[in-house]
């Protein structure tokens, strides 16, 4: 009981900003020793992004990279090259985010890195793929949204594409590549080999973004879409529109207003109509007689006056708080959910006690909120600590490395290296 999954594992995090971190972040939680390689000039460009404490790492890093250890080190010196060189000779994991053609600039190609250590899997995240015309761009979250079909599918269509708030490029990117490398441990089991693994920030988007892609392939058969808000009176062209807050798949939904509404501006709840349960969704919204009304019964014949519908519900949601509001449509098994505020979920018990949301004591930082695994394990409990300093662990990894005291002096004075 609560052994961790992945001890023993030693990874090393040859990474920056969000999609590296988070996966290297998630294995750590599993339990995976992870040794966060970073610039001795500055560190992870996030340390210093957003800062709401002068002179403490943001909260942008922190909650990217707890439970990691530290070391900085200047990859561009032979020494730096050298001691990179050693952890890889004993590593099971690399991964790294950096730029295209970065890592092999830096004299760590794929190539290099198999002959140091052919049971190494390697990690790498880049905005496109290998056979993209764009492979060569730099490329940060809503970069990765656009291009990966998020953007032109998101929003309300008299408006421009809209990005999401939820981090697509970046952290879906990272969970991507956590499959990718525990799949490529599961294979070196069998064969001893180690193997490259990648993802690129688009093709995660466009894996998320596959009901749209679904919806374009119908869109191209029949000429119509008739769940979107634009069926049956408005017009398609001939690529997915984008659909405001409607219901992605065969369940028509739409954000509601509730009690408060005017002042709030989450005073609302998601509603769905879901097919197999009309008969109990008319009882709860007050309308009974619309369980056996022809122009009510069928989802076919809802769809045509389906805002009439949402507006009806709207009315019986007037004098409800979202909370109330859910509270009887949980009864008659109504899809549903308040729409949460992010002060809501910072301040959330259940999300508390389920450790989604953790509140971590750092010494320098003091107590702070944190994301936990959303992933819950019936034999094992992550238990997420804080962030490392800027090479909070460079004396001990170069000792352990075989480094002498005056060696590792001597490299901190010749800023090959930085220790705290
Ligand atoms: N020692 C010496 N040099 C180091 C080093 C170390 N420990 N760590 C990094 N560097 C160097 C790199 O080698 C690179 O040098 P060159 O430019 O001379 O080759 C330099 O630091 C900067 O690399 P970078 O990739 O971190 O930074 P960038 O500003 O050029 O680009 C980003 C940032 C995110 C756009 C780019 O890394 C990228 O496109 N990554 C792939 C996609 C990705 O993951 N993006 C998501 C980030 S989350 O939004």
């Amino acid at each position: 009981m609560n052994t961790s999954p992945l001890a023993g594992i030693k990874i090393i995090d040859f990474t920056g900003v969000q999609a590296g971190p988070a996966c290297t972040q998630m294995l750590a939680w599993f339990g995976a020793d992870v040794l966060k390689v970073e610039r001795v000039t500055s560190g992870d460009v996030t340390r210093h992004q957003l800062r709401d404490i002068p002179g403490i790492d943001a909260l942008y890093f922190t909650m990217l990279n707890s439970n990691k250890r530290s070391l900085a080190i200047n990859i561009k010196t032979p020494q730096g090259l050298e001691i990179m060189e050693k952890l890889i000779k004993d590593a099971d994991i690399l991964v790294e985010n950096f730029a295209p053609g970065a890592m092999d600039r830096m004299g760590l190609s794929w190539q290099h890195i198999h002959e140091l250590n052919p049971r190494l899997i390697f990690g790498s995240v880049k905005g496109f793929n290998e056979q993209s015309p764009w492979k060569d761009l730099k490329v940060y979250e809503n970069v990765a949204q656009c291009a990966g079909g998020a953007a032109s599918t998101t929003g309300f269509w008299d408006g421009p594409p809209t990005v999401s708030a939820a981090a697509l490029g970046d952290s879906n990117t990272g969970m991507h590549l956590v499959i990718g490398l525990l799949t490529a441990l599961l294979a070196r089991e069998k064969t001893g080999a180690g193997q490259k693994v990648s993802v690129s920030m688009q093709d995660a988007v466009i894996n998320l973004c596959r009901v749209k892609l679904r919806d374009q392939e119908r869109l191209e058969r029949v000429g119509y879409l008739e769940e979107y808000p634009q069926y049956p009176n408005g017009t398609f062209g001939d690529t997915v529109p984008r659909s405001g807050n409607a219901g992605g798949g065969g369940q028509p939904g739409w954000v509601l207003k509730c009690k408060g509404w005017e002042n709030d501006p989450n005073a609302y709840i998601y509603f769905t109509i879901q097919e197999q349960n009309w008969a109990n969704t008319c009882q709860a919204i007050g309308k009974p007689e619309w369980t056996d009304d022809p122009a009510y019964t069928t989802a076919k014949a809802r769809q045509p006056h389906l805002f009439d519908i949402f507006a009806e519900i709207e009315k019986w949601l007037a004098d409800k708080t979202k909370y109330e509001a859910v509270d009887i449509l949980r009864k008659y098994e109504v899809p549903s959910a308040p729409v949460l505020s992010m002060k809501e979920i910072a301040h959330d018990p259940a999300l508390r006690a389920s450790s989604t949301v953790v509140e971590v004591d750092e010494e320098k930082r003091g107590k702070y909120l944190t994301v936990g695994s959303p992933i819950k394990f019936s034999d094992y409990v992550p238990t997420i600590t804080g962030a490392p300093l800027l090479g909070e662990h460079t004396n001990q990894v170069l000792t352990d490395l075989g480094y002498t005291a005056d060696q590792i002096a001597q490299m901190a004075a010749a800023e090959v290296i930085r220790n705290q």
